[in-house]
């Protein structure tokens, strides 16, 4: 090599280490596999498209495939997440590792900074997965709405030694109309996938941001509806053909086999786009002892709300006696449910109807103010207090956080990020790359759970603290489907972080 040519490489070099590791294995790769050590060692996890029988009807959903051909992937903490992922799909995708702390440009986010993965591409990932808990992974595009989705579960090391059962149960809604089109309706203000012909038009306004209508008659309309169905309309944007616990209805339910006497630990995911459940663990008592992949100190109980990105592990002690004990998702404010049935022996399993005889529970924060943290931050006072408006107008079904631009921190910062609801609609939020502590509910102080994403109820205020120990550009949004690609969508940007 003459000096030139020496000269030449070198600076390329210096330009490509400013890069991460993560962008230069990728660089020029797109549909090739590389042949490479790191690629040998990855797991390849394929995003395909595939059929299910949901009520009797063909329903063509995506999902993603680890080599063993079972939906998502497991680790042990301490491992490294060294993943192909490959699209397999008709279009571009790209997924986010929902839990985990991938570098930024590894996150997932489109176009922040990779753009979606192309058709028949190849992207390679290595980072730590972490501490162990239960998280998942799924497409940052609507994509999400067709079951492009699947556990990611970090188990500890001790997880074979305590003799438990894990369960893991995937949530979703379902609808055969296609998310472009259910997002079109909303936008046109209706009620996606919902008959308005019979519908109670009225009750619209009532959506969404309070909206100053001087003309409006509001005796005129059915208030005693209001306290009831009516309050249905603000829970839930979309009514879905069906909803799912590891792809199937209740109808047809998966039977997992469990121990006499054993012990089960549930996964619980909330894959859903716009739904937000609660776990009925029915004759058996639940113990919650961790929320989002984060250990918390164990709250007993048999009911569980759970928002859209959430997670929750729920210890079950099995009766010794052969049976069969349903785990219900009820959906919040309507009768529908799903689940799957633990059974004992050949214990035998009655027919639970998709419709129960009460509407589910609407989620608050009542248990969200008891949660303690197994591993909570140090004190430490914010160096940064950072203040979001959670706004809305549903009837233009346009959805936002002000102040409308990214937030800024300072890497080593402790900070408070706080979150005031102004609509009439519940919002999960969600923050990329951090776990965050709940510290204030409606100005009560606590140290409460670790977690990354947390629900925020009509009218409502919550607090989160979490140290910038990650530095990136990571995505800040509420995890309804809908309402994130319809403006509720932001960014905590670090300082020095092109
Ligand atoms: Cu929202």
């Amino acid at each position: 090599m003459n000096r030139r040519k020496f000269i030449a490489s070198t600076a390329a070099l210096g330009a490509a280490a400013a890069l991460s590791p993560f962008i230069l294995r990728n660089l020029g790769r797109p549909g090739v596999q590389s042949a490479s050590a790191a690629a040998s060692e990855a797991r390849v996890l394929k995003a395909v498209s595939r059929t299910l029988d949901i009520q009797g009807k063909a329903a063509t959903v995506f999902g993603l495939e680890g080599s063993d051909g079972k939906s998502g992937l497991t680790f042990t903490e301490g491992e490294r997440f060294q993943v192909a992922l490959v699209n397999k799909l008709s279009d571009p995708t790209i997924i986010h590792w929902h839990g985990l702390k991938p570098s930024y440009d590894q996150d997932g986010t489109p176009n922040a900074p990779l753009p979606l993965l192309a058709v028949g591409e190849i992207r390679h990932y290595d980072f730590p997965v972490g501490t162990a808990g239960t998280h998942w992974m799924h497409a940052h595009t609507l994509q999400e709405q067709n079951l492009l989705a699947a556990p990611l579960i970090v188990r500890d090391r001790d997880a074979a030694k305590r003799n438990e059962q894990e369960v893991v149960i995937l949530l979703h809604d379902f609808s055969f109309t296609p998310a472009e089109e259910l997002l079109a309706r909303l936008h046109k203000g209706g009620m996606a996938g919902m008959d308005m012909s019979k519908h109670d038009m009225s009750k619209m306004g009532m959506s969404g941001m309070k909206m100053d209508m001087p003309g409006m008659k509001m005796d005129g309309m059915k208030m005693d509806g209001m306290a009831m169905d009516g309050m249905a309309m603000d829970l839930n944007d979309i009514e879905y053909d069906a909803y799912l616990a590891n792809d199937r209805t209740l109808d047809d339910p998966e039977v997992v086999a469990v121990e006499k006497g054993g012990k089960v630990r549930l996964r619980i995911i909330n894959g859903a786009a716009g739904t937000v459940f609660t776990i009925d663990t029915g004759e058996l008592s639940g113990t919650l002892v961790a929320v989002d992949g984060q250990d918390i100190s164990p709250v007993t109980g048999r009911r569980f709300p759970i928002a859209m990105g959430q997670r929750l592990d729920i210890t079950l002690p099995i009766p010794t006696l052969a049976g069969a004990y349903p785990i219900l998702a009820l959906r919040e404010g309507a009768t529908q449910r799903a689940g799957v049935i633990l059974r004992t022996g050949d214990g035998s399993i009655g027919k639970i109807p998709v419709q129960g005889d009460t509407s589910g529970p609407v989620m608050d924060l009542s248990l969200e103010a008891t949660l303690q943290a197994r591993k909570p931050l140090a004190v430490k006072a914010p160096d940064r207090t950072l203040r979001t408006m959670l706004m809305g107008n549903m009837m233009a079904y346009e959805w936002m956080l002000m102040p409308n631009k990214p937030f800024m921190v300072r890497s080593g910062e402790r900070v408070h990020l706080e979150m005031m609801n102004h609509t009439e609609m519940a919002h999960p939020m969600h923050l990329h790359g951090h776990a965050f502590q709940v510290v204030d509910i409606n100005g009560t102080l606590l140290q409460g759970a670790l977690r990354d994403t947390v629900h925020i109820p009509p009218k409502s205020t919550v607090t989160v603290a979490f140290d910038a120990d990650h530095p990136g550009k990571w995505a800040f949004h509420c995890h309804h489907l809908y309402h994130m690609v319809s403006g509720m969508m932001s960014a905590i940007n670090y300082e020095g972080v092109a």
